[in-house]
């Protein structure tokens, strides 16, 4: 049977992939796993029946037999550790590239997620104007930094791997704000998992869940 996952019935960024589905949807697809897809209104993701599974109330949530995860960096890790193609098999490689997951989720992307809340949520606030530059400079400082690292490289470490798939997937959410241009290696890293057989096929599949009546 092929694992379940949820995701949006109508995201918010109406197919635009930067909703967390995305991130195991591709996944799924590098390890060439088929999946089901479940979709929730906002309202299914706060009942009971879906609170058993996540206990957040979001999504995504992936469900395979008798298991069931939450959590974008737990379901893609779990993806990866039993497929190939999203983990070295060198143990160093593999401790490497699970670091590198942590780092999009731990390190780059809280302050990316900061600015999202200080625009959305906080931009009526006073105190807006003074807290949005400051969001900005953390996330220049992690930017700068992790485009040194990645310097003229294709990825991270040696190859493509889950970290990559999950760097490329928090740097997205930037591309809108036109941060990402002041670091060319940046946009061309992210590119290069755009361009990804598997990042398209399931770009494809959460928009022909969002596409606009008669697009
Ligand atoms: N830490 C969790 C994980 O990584 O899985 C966070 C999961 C999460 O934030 N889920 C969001 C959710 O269910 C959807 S992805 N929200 C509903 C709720 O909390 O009630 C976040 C997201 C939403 C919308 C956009 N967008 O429109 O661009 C981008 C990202």
């Amino acid at each position: 049977m092929s694992p379940t996952i949820t995701a949006f019935k109508q995201s918010p960024d109406r197919g635009r992939g930067l909703a967390r589905d995305m991130r195991v949807r591709w996944a799924l697809e590098e390890a060439g796993q088929p999946y089901d897809v479940r979709l929730v209104s906002f309202a299914e993701m706060k009942e009971p029946a879906h609170r058993a599974l996540h206990p957040f109330g979001q999504i995504p949530t992936y469900e395979d037999g008798d298991l069931g995860i939450f959590e974008t960096g737990a379901i893609v890790l779990h993806i990866a550790e039993r497929h190939a193609g999203l983990l070295p098999d060198d143990a160093g490689a593999r401790a490497r590239a699970i670091t590198w997951l942590f780092a999009a989720l731990n390190t780059v992307e809280p302050p990316i997620l900061e600015l999202t809340t200080a625009k959305l949520l906080e931009g009526d606030k006073p105190w807006s104007a003074q807290r949005v530059p400051l969001v900005l400079d953390r996330i220049r400082s992690r930017l700068g930094q992790l485009s040194s690292r990645l310097g003229e490289g294709d990825w991270l470490d040696d190859g493509f791997s889950a970290g990559d798939l999950m760097m490329v997937s928090v740097l997205l959410r930037l591309r809108a704000s036109g941060l990402l241009d002041e670091y060319p290696n940046l946009p061309a890293y992210v590119a290069r998992g755009e361009g990804r057989p598997a990042y398209k096929r399931a770009f494809e599949a959460q928009l022909a869940v969002n596409k606009p009546e008669g697009g």
